[in-house]
């Protein structure tokens, strides 16, 4: 059975969601979910704007039993943001909470409901047919940012999500047992694939504790009720500052977290600082592993072997992966580092509306290439960096210069503008702004210029004013030459 008709078919009592607010079982998330779903027969692609937690769940399992397929929305996004993702997957209905309400996404959806305002106890029958899906067909459509700008959708079939469940279920040893808190957004693979689906297809129980500060995170791992935990390295970095601030008995702290089995990195590189400073005062080794937007997961360390700090470990099962030279051939040495490719049923078909990309990200003979660096060393991948300097990792998210330099030169005074991705010790990397002005502006009055037309994610936490920017004989921006700068800059104040 394909891992999301085990979820769509579950009938158990046993407790498969639970939020501040709520929980529901198995059957009491299918039933509602039947009963959403019967309103949303008809449309194809269905935008799901709802606060991670249980009616969020509700909302993504209705529209999978409509079959349609999901766009997660994320809350901290802008209409603009928002508008540009309902163009692009012409989705015709918009499912809302109350709390993220926004007059003008529901006027400019052509129809949307409201989950909190519907009632979804009724008695009804949908539920009693065994749902079957198509494997082929998307469930699921999320949008990750290029190097050429605008954000690509990236339409995931149930095929692609069984792919990578029934992989990480194996790997990681998911169980009925197991408890997950989820604290990551849910628009994205990390929150939504590894977390959420995981543990409804191994009928474990997600809690969602959306945003959720660091103290906060480490009073719900001490309470011994979780036994799976994933976060990006940021989250991990603030967890061990909570713990140093608070003075936290580190025996105690162990203690407490004995009944966690696996506790996960990714998303992003885990510094081995971290990584070592985690298992010194929490006795967890952090399996860190690597997956993409296009691709789910692809690799990862042993859960119950040997991990090694600082490398993402070896294919999960059902994934190919090879590494490719810069002249185009396969690299069959250990040590000598290329780009990442992969190939499985975990893998996409390629961007909507959007062949073009599509053909540049695959190779003849149908590899996926990831633009990320890697070498092998005892049969285990270390990720050194990517192909693009425009493509910057902040916090977890992945974040497009170009999209926030096309946005920043809307401004009338900004003539040029750069954006580049520094290293920082919290967001793995920072963005950077470097402008040409007609007249100087101050970094406030910019920061909320750009909280109008972008997620504050993506908001460049510093602006360095210039008068020119260096260039090649191209004419294209040295970007490591404003890097240096900025670092530069900054050892000198
Ligand atoms: C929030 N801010 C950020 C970020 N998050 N700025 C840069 N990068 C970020 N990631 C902004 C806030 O809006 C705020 O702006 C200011 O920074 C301070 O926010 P703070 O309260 O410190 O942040 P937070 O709200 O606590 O969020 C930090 C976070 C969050 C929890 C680390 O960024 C997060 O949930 N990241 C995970 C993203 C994720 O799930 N990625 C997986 C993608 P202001 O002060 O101006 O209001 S999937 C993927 O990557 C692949 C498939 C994979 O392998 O998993
Ligand atoms: P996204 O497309 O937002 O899902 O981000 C995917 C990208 O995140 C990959 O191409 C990598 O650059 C990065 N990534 C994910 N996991 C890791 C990891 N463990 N180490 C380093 N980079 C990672």
């Amino acid at each position: 059975m394909n891992a999301i008709e085990k979820i769509l078919n579950n009938e158990s009592s046993k407790i498969a969601v639970r939020d501040q607010y709520d929980s529901l079982s198995y059957c009491e998330l299918n039933n509602k979910a039947s009963n959403l779903s019967s309103k949303i027969n008809g449309q194809r692609n269905v935008l799901l704007l709802v606060q991670p937690g249980v009616q969020y769940s509700i909302g993504f399992m209705a529209i999978l039993k409509a079959k349609c397929a999901v766009v997660p929305l994320s809350p901290d996004h802008t209409f603009r943001e928002w508008k540009y993702i309902a163009d692009d997957t012409e989705a015709a209905l918009l499912i809302y909470d109350k709390q993220n309400f926004n007059e003008q996404l529901v006027q400019y959806s052509k129809k949307s409901l409201c989950i909190d305002d519907m009632n979804l106890d009724l008695e009804s029958g949908p539920n009693d047919q065994v749902h079957k899906i198509q494997p082929k067909d998307n469930a699921l459509i999320l949008y990750t940012s290029g190097t050429s700008g605008k954000p690509k959708g990236v339409p995931l079939s149930y095929q692609n999500l069984d792919a990578t469940i029934k992989g990480l279920s194996e790997a990681w040893a998911w169980s009925e047992n197991d408890v997950i808190l989820n604290v990551l957004p849910m628009h994205h693979t990390h929150g939504i694939l590894n977390i959420f689906l995981c543990a409804l297809t191994n009928s474990a129980l997600c809690e969602f504790s959306p945003k959720a500060k660091p103290s906060k995170i480490l009073d719900k791992l001490r309470s011994k009720k979780f036994t799976v935990f994933m976060a990006v390295p940021t989250i991990y970095n603030r967890l061990i500052q909570e713990i140093e601030k608070e003075n936290y008995n580190s025996n105690g702290l162990k203690n407490d977290l004995n009944a966690m089995r696996l506790m996960v990195s990714g998303s992003a590189a885990l510094p081995v600082r971290v990584l070592e400073k985690w298992k010194r005062l929490s006795g967890h080794f952090l399996l860190e592993r690597y997956g993409m937007t296009e691709i789910g997961m692809a690799l990862s360390n042993d859960y119950l072997g040997e991990r090694v700090a600082g490398s993402v470990g070896k294919p999960l099962p059902g994934v190919s992966i090879r590494l490719i030279n810069e002249d185009g051939e396969a690299i069959d040495k250990e040590n000598v580092s290329g780009e990442i490719q992969i190939k499985g049923t975990n893998v996409f078909k390629g961007y909507l509306n959007n062949p073009e990309a599509t053909q540049k990200s695959f190779t003849p003979d149908g590899w996926f290439k990831s633009g990320d660096i890697a070498f092998r060393q005892n049969e285990r991948y270390f990720i050194m960096g990517r192909r693009s300097i425009d493509i910057i990792k902040s916090g977890g998210y992945k974040i497009s210069a170009l999209e926030i330099e096309n946005c920043l030169l809307e401004h009338e005074l900004i003539s040029e503008a750069a954006i580049i991705g520094v290293e920082d010790e919290d967001w793995g990397e920072k963005i950077v702004a470097y402008l040409v002005v007609k007249k100087s502006l101050k970094d406030q009055d910019l920061k909320s210029w750009c909280k109008n037309k972008m997620a504050t994610y993506k908001v460049p936490k510093a602006f360095v004013e210039t008068s020119r920017f260096p260039k090649n004989a191209m004419g294209k921006v040295q970007k490591k030459e404003l890097k240096a700068h900025f670092t530069k800059i900054n050892s000198v104040r």
